[in-house]
């Protein structure tokens, strides 16, 4: 009988699913799983302490999870003396180890990693990852020709597709977006649903101090740690949501209470995008909600929309845009970020609020993310590249495919238009509208000018006024360029000066 050599059978710190394609590929009688902890991962950003404590206990767990079920796993720790301390100086030296000669991995979902294992002097296979309802290609097909690649149609598709939420050809209730009924402001006492918090047990303690001792210095408190670290505890999230928060998910999506980090939301993407969980078996729990009548409409299309609409056409966006994207910067901003995104020292609540949230939950939601810090970097001009690297490091559930299209692209504008039709930018109405954070901050949301005034208000305008070449022209913004050309004079000079100002002292901090 001939004995074949074993071969490495590669499972990074996102790819935690027993379905994954390389598993499948393997043979368990004589290959061999390698994980590891590298500090290349774990330093590429300065990443929060708690995502690293997630990663490496969910590792872990999963690690033994897989010999359980029989597999051998070699497993590294960052604290082993032979570790290599990169996923390829793992791949090298585990094959002197075990004579393996090839490997093989799913397809990392970063270019970088992606070219790493291709420059691999060690042969690495790479297998799709099917985790997704959309492979690259049939994006790159869909997207083929399209003069825009809105969200909207592609999600329409990926009705089609699955058949979520469809009646037949139709979309269940007789359309596809229920956004009209969506997007209420807090009501008064609207408060956080707190998301389950999971015990530490003994490996995840163990993690926590690895993690202090090594990472204490990044940004971000590591305990409280709370988050699930295996599937059957994700799996517990996923129920929690489903019956205490999606039902109001809708109404108060783009909601923002001061010190309320979850309110409605799922606070299920960081197990998702770790493999803990699947999109189909949570849009599936989500359908349930609404075909049993525990969930309205309203709040299911909603969260289904954000699922196998938006998350899958970010991927689309990410592996179709290629690895260049990241460096785009279209409105050729280049200031600093502001010191106070990585202290939360600033007297603008809404600012503060979002920040200090980051910090001690590797957390804040999407509208915080998208109009209070992104549309604060925009509008004073960050270098999109350290807007980039700032949500990379400071959220559990930030991976490059997803994040940098939602800063590089949703968030910053940096690629030009190809997944904002327009910048998501505001003035302080809009966070006073959807918050309850101008009542308690220092600036007054209804003045525009002087050093009272809320510094979105100026620099919003600021924002407007020198990038008018470029909107102008856009449907969508040019009634707010006639708000601008019918103010008097003096009230746009003013404005402007404000927004110096309101700049000049950003400088200075
Ligand atoms: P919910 O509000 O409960 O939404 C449900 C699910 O929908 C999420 O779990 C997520 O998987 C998915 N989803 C919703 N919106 C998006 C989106 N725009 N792109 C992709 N998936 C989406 N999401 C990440 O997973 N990782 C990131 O690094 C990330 N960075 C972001 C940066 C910016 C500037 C913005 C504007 C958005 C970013 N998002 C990111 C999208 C979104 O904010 C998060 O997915 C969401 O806040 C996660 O919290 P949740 O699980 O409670 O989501
Ligand atoms: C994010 C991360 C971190 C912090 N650490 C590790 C690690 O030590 N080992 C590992 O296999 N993966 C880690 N990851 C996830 C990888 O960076 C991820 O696979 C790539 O970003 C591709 O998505």
């Amino acid at each position: 009988m001939v004995n074949f050599p074993p071969r490495l059978i590669l499972v990074l710190g996102d790819q935690l699913s027993h379905a994954i394609a390389a598993l499948r590929e393997a043979d368990k009688s004589r290959d061999i799983v390698v994980m590891a902890e590298v500090w290349d991962e774990a330093s590429y950003v300065p990443h929060h302490p708690k995502k690293i404590a997630l990663i490496f206990a969910a590792m872990r767990k999963f690690a033994q999870e897989l010999r359980n079920d029989g597999w051998t796993v070699a497993y590294t720790r960052l604290d082993d003396a032979q570790n290599a301390q990169s996923l390829v100086g793992e791949v090298i030296r585990r094959a002197a180890e075990t004579g393996a000669q090839e490997a093989i991995a799913t397809a990392p979902a970063e270019w970088r990693v992606i070219a790493a294992l291709e420059d691999c002097p060690i042969p690495v296979h790479q297998f799709p990852d099917d985790r997704f309802l959309c492979h690259a290609s049939e994006f790159a097909d869909w997207a083929e020709g399209r003069k825009e690649l809105r969200m909207e149609f592609f999600y329409r598709e990926m009705r089609r597709k699955t058949g979520i939420l469809m009646a037949g050809d139709h979309p269940e209730g007789g359309k596809w977006n229920f956004d009209h009924d969506n997007r209420e402001p807090p009501k008064e006492g609207l408060s956080n649903r707190m998301p389950p918090q999971f015990e530490p047990d003994e490996t995840v303690l163990e993690v926590l101090d690895l993690v202090e001792a090594r990472f204490g210095a990044h940004f971000g408190r590591l305990r409280p740690f709370w988050f699930a670290t295996t599937r059957a505890e994700a799996l517990v999230a996923l129920e929690d949501f489903i019956q205490n928060r999606l039902p109001d998910f809708g109404r108060y999506q783009d909601a923002m209470v001061q010190g309320e980090a979850f309110l409605n939301h799922s606070i299920l993407s960081m197990y998702l995008n770790i493999g803990l969980l699947n999109w189909r078996e949570i849009c599936e729990a989500a359908e349930a909600a609404y075909r049993t009548g525990a969930a309205p409409l309203n709040s299911v299309e909603g969260f289904i929309r954000q699922i196998i609409g938006w998350r899958e056409y970010i991927r689309g966006i990410y592996f179709l845009e290629g690895p260049d994207y990241t460096s785009r910067n279209a409105l050729g901003h280049s200031r600093s970020l502001p010191a106070f995104y990585w202290s939360g020292d600033t007297d603008m609540a809404c600012l503060r609020d979002a920040i200090l949230q980051t910090r001690d939950h590797a957390y804040s939601h999407h509208i915080q993310r998208l109009m209070v810090t992104g549309n604060f970097a925009l509008l004073v001009g960050v270098d999109p590249k350290e807007v980039h690297e700032w949500y990379l490091a400071v959220y559990a559930d930030a991976f490059e495919w997803v994040e940098a299209p939602n800063v590089i692209g949703m968030s910053q504008f940096a690629d030009g238009g190809i997944v904002a039709s327009k910048p998501y930018v505001s003035g302080g109405n809009y966070i006073h509208k959807m918050s309850n954070h101008c009542g308690r901050c220092a600036y007054k949301v209804k003045e525009k000018i002087g050093t009272q005034a809320c510094p979105f208000n100026a620099l919003y305008w600021h924002f407007l006024i020198r990038n008018e070449e470029k909107f102008a022209k856009n449907p969508r913004m040019a009634q707010m360029y006639r708000v601008w050309a019918k103010m008097d004079a003096d009230t746009r000079a003013a404005t402007l000066e404000t927004a110096e100002a309101n700049l000049a002292r950003l400088d200075q901090l």
